[in-house]
């Protein structure tokens, strides 16, 4: 009666993933140290980031290689390559600070040509590794950057354009590899102006830029960046961009763009290799994105491209500002590269009403060359929306010394409105039945979610029946600090069954409100197979549920709209164990985890937070033996239930609350 015995942590297949890093591209540096946001550094935080995580040694390492001139040449012009290779010499020194400052957002110095002809050729290297099946997928933490260099200059920090040279290469002169098609995914907060320009009329690259462009005032600030620029002649619908109308857009936007636009034209399109420009500067925190993107947001996006090009997947830094932001979030890519598991995490919030509406334009704008966007996107999806961002005055016309802290500060008001309106979103889908949404907006969803059952599969004071009956009937029961409200339908479970799962049961917390002094039961569903934890599961419905919910966290919480609605059944229902947080502020079970299927009916528990998991595990919050009033409910549990004897149980119990996280 086990389930999930086969996930043994032999069969998880390790890929094998290209890491490129080399000191040398250090070398480029403003000319007289002073501050920069493009910095030495940028790529030294990222590299020792991965080295503290054991990156390194999990990886294939590959050397950096200088470019060679006659690749470079296939989308820079010879005036250019010229500048840039003599740009360091001693002849430049006295012209060097006056070119650069006739260029837009460019410095240079002694060692940039170095610098910019190992970016280039690192690209080069690390995407040849992965054309010819040498590596499964590589990452290459390079610099300067390269979306904005122009065929014949440079600018936006970029020299030479590294991914366009990487592509192009491919394509070019290694026809035998068979890489005929190249999907490009500029994540950069900024628009890839140049890579755009240089497969405008090339059919063979999908150019896909997300960025914010604020009608065209973000930097680069021109019109290039909208929506309405979709390449031309042969290349027409091979250019695809998405222009954020504000700032502050963070994991739901870019959720929503993935599903309703790049996936969808991703599998049509099917490349046999994907190139990912990847910036981080649209990541929480970055001074010059003010965007939102979570490290575990950069994950998914990345996981969900992984599933095409037979994961043949290429990341290419390029800006990216905030020292933790980028090595966090560059962590979280690669070891998403590197393990073939489930992401665990979840994100909140819609997205903006603005996104919808940026997703439609573009959804429309392209249907004509990828079908697979012609459909109109339901309205009961695109209902669901943040409030509008709040407007932060812009200090110039690319912003950029503006929004650092502001972006991320959100008034207390406006926390009061979110409250009501943030929802796990990690997978709306197009094909979604429309009742499931309207079932949200008025007070039918009662009956709409009282039609679908759901195993509750409880693992603490719960596993007693006259306890869980508490939160159904109401009342109280011995030990219990105070009565419970119970839920609005006050049917008992259909059916109760017992099973046992390879996930850690741990007590925390040294206080509760229904159990006082000591700890209470959490299940930690990242944990391996040696666990076993025992886990009662009742079959109620998912209106009883998410009346559990609230008794569970938040108790005298209105709830007139579910926590826990049939969107959030089917995104969390994808793989197992997924993990979905529900809009509550606070409450220590608002974290729904989904265990698989028994009778095909999804088995949900309630447990805390990935983050309060961390918490416990590193001691910011305390692990607590349970108190022996709490431990009696558990143990009731479990011999009315015949699964052990009150020894066994005690001793389980015992055994729970010794073991260290
Ligand atoms: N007022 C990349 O992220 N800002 N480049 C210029 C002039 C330039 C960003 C400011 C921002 C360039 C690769
Ligand atoms: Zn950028």
């Amino acid at each position: 009666m086990e389930v999930g015995d086969g996930v043994d942590s032999e069969s998880k297949s390790q890929r094998r993933v290209g890491l490129l890093y080399d000191e040398r591209m250090c070398k480029h540096s403003t000319p007289d140290g002073e501050p920069h946001p493009e910095n030495p550094d940028r790529i030294k935080v990222i590299w020792n980031k991965l080295q503290a995580a054991s990156i390194p040694q999990r990886c294939v390492l590959l050397d950096a290689k200088e470019a060679e001139d006659k690749h470079i040449l296939a989308v820079h012009s010879q005036n250019h390559v010229n500048l840039i290779k003599n740009i360091s010499s001693k002849q430049f020194d006295s012209r060097r600070n006056r070119i650069a400052s006739k260029l837009n957002s460019i410095y240079l110095n002694e060692g940039s040509s170095e610098a910019a002809y190992l970016a280039a050729g690192s690209a080069i290297e690390v995407t040849e590794r992965v054309a010819k099946g040498e590596v499964d997928s590589a990452v290459a933490i390079i610099r300067p950057p390269g979306h904005h260099a122009e065929e014949d200059e440079a600018m936006g920090f970029c020299l030479f354009n590294n991914v366009a040279i990487a592509a192009s290469y491919l394509l070019n002169e290694k026809p035998e590899l068979l890489i005929k098609k190249i999907l490009i995914v500029d994540w950069d907060v900024h628009h890839g102006n140049a890579t755009q320009k240089m497969f405008w009329k090339d059919p063979r690259v999908l150019f896909f830029s997300v960025h914010r462009h604020e009608f065209g005032t973000f930097y680069p600030a021109t019109d290039d960046g909208f929506y309405t620029m979709i390449g031309e002649g042969p290349g027409s619908g091979y250019n695809i961009n998405v222009p954020w109308e504000n700032s502050q857009c963070g994991d739901a936007d870019y959720f929503a763009v993935w599903e309703h636009i790049l996936l969808p034209v991703t599998k049509e399109f099917n490349p046999d290799l994907i190139i990912v420009s990847a910036g981080f500067d649209a990541a929480i925190g970055d001074p010059l994105g003010g965007c939102r993107i979570t490290p575990h947001g950069y994950s998914v996006m990345l996981k969900k491209l992984m599933n095409f090009a037979d994961g043949k997947i290429v990341l290419a830094l390029e800006g990216g500002y905030n020292f933790e932001s980028i090595a966090k979030s560059m962590l979280a890519c690669v070891e998403v590269l590197l393990e073939d598991k489930p992401i665990l995490g979840s994100s909140v919030a819609y997205p903006f009403e603005s996104t919808w509406r940026v997703i439609q334009a573009v959804r429309k704008k392209l249907s004509a060359y990828w079908p697979s966007l012609a459909d109109e996107l339901p309205e009961e999806l695109t209902n669901r929306k943040a409030p509008p961002a709040v407007y932060v005055p812009n200090s110039s016309s690319d912003s950029e010394a503006e929004e650092d802290d502001e972006s991320q500060k959100v008034s207390e008001h406006l926390e009061e409105v979110l409250q009501d309106i943030i929802e796990p979103l990690s997978k709306l889908k197009v094909a979604e039945s429309n009742q499931d949404h309207a079932a949200c907006n008025s007070n039918t969803w009662r009956s709409e979610l009282s039609k679908v059952d759901i195993w509750y599969a409880a693992f603490g004071s719960n596993l007693w029946l006259k306890r869980l009956l508490c939160y159904i009937e109401g009342g109280q029961v011995d030990g219990l600090q105070k009565p419970c409200v119970g839920s609005v339908d006050k049917t008992s479970p259909k059916e109760i069954m017992w099973k046992t799962f390879p996930y850690r049961l741990f007590f925390g917390r040294e206080f509760s409100l229904s159990w006082g002094p000591g700890g209470v039961a959490f299940l930690d569903p990242e944990s391996n197979s040696q666990d076993k934890t025992y886990i009662c599961l009742y079959r109620i419905t998912l209106e009883q549920f998410n009346d559990l919910l609230v008794q569970e966290n938040h108790e005298g919480y209105v709830m007139s709209s579910p926590l826990f609605d049939l969107t959030a059944l089917n995104s969390v229902t994808v793989e197992e164990p997924h993990s979905l947080q529900v809009r509550l502020e606070k409450g220590w079970y608002r974290n729904v985890v989904y265990l698989g299927k028994e009778h095909d009916i999804p088995i949900l528990t309630m447990t805390c937070t990935p983050s309060e998991i961390e918490g416990f595990k590193s001691g910011e919050h305390a692990l607590c033996a349970p108190a022996i009033n709490y431990a009696n409910m558990i143990v009731r549990g479990l011999v009315e239930g015949k699964q052990l004897s009150q020894e066994e149980a005690m001793a389980y119990i015992q055994e729970a609350s010794t073991k260290g996280l």
